[in-house]
């Protein structure tokens, strides 16, 4: 059996990944590919244990090196337990965030060295990549201003000031320009419909969706 897929979906705060994940998902099950949706910090019980105490309380609660272990250890976790076992049977694995945002968010938002947290991603990892990331890419403002008027309480990580969100997005934006073979950003101010058609365009031009 081929082995499956790994997309995963990267950008800053209500940049519409999750949205995207939903049609996607569809879109690929129409195809007759068998997708598994999940998301980090998370997707195993251990790793979903950790994404609570990384989200949740005050901001200062861990230092950037802190938060990047925790990151770590969750996405161990759920690379070990359910992302490879998916992939091993054929599934297309569709991820809302994965190591990139570990670049982005502690790295240039968080001040950790690039070289620290490439040491690091090896060590969990090793040579496992995603096969294609696709970063939505929006106006902070209008990103935060989404997540906002969903009512819901605001995480550790939307509490931070608009400067850290405007050095998020050029980080996820140098990101793809460093690896645009495995890289490719989608305009995620245009509509949630617009925005999935892009993005079924750029599978189809990069993985081979025969099921
Ligand atoms: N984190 C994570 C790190 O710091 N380091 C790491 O290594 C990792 C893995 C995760 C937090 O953890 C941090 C980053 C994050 O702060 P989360 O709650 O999962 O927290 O946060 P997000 O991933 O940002 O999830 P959000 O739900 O906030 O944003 P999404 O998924 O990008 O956006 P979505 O799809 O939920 O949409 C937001 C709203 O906008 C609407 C939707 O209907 C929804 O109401 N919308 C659109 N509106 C207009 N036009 C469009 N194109 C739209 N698309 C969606």
């Amino acid at each position: 059996m081929a082995r499956g897929k790994l997309i995963t979906l990267e950008g800053g705060e209500g940049a519409g990944k999750t949205t995207l994940i939903r049609g996607l998902t569809k879109a690929l099950a129409a195809r007759g590919i068998d997708v598994v949706v999940t998301r980090e910090p998370g997707g195993t019980p251990g790793a979903e244990l950790l994404r609570d105490i990384l989200l949740n309380g005050d901001v200062q609660r861990w230092s950037s090196r802190t938060e990047a272990l925790l990151m770590y250890a969750a996405r161990v976790d759920h690379v070990e337990r359910r992302i490879k076992p998916a992939l091993d049977c054929g599934a297309w694995v569709v991820c809302d965030r994965f190591a990139d945002s570990t670049r982005a968010y502690q790295g240039v938002g968080g001040g950790l060295k690039a070289e620290e947290l490439e040491e690091l991603r090896h060590f969990a990892l090793g040579d496992f990549r995603a096969d294609l990331t696709l970063i939505v890419d929006i106006d902070p403002e209008e990103g935060l201003a989404r997540t906002l008027a969903r009512g819901e309480k605001a995480t550790r990580f939307e509490k931070f000031d608009s400067g850290y969100h405007a050095r998020l997005r050029q980080a996820f934006l140098d990101i793809a320009a460093e690896e645009p073979e495995r890289c490719a950003v989608l305009d995620g101010m245009q509509p949630a419909e617009a925005v999935l058609e892009n993005a079924m365009a750029l599978i189809d031009a990069r993985l081979s969706t025969a099921a």
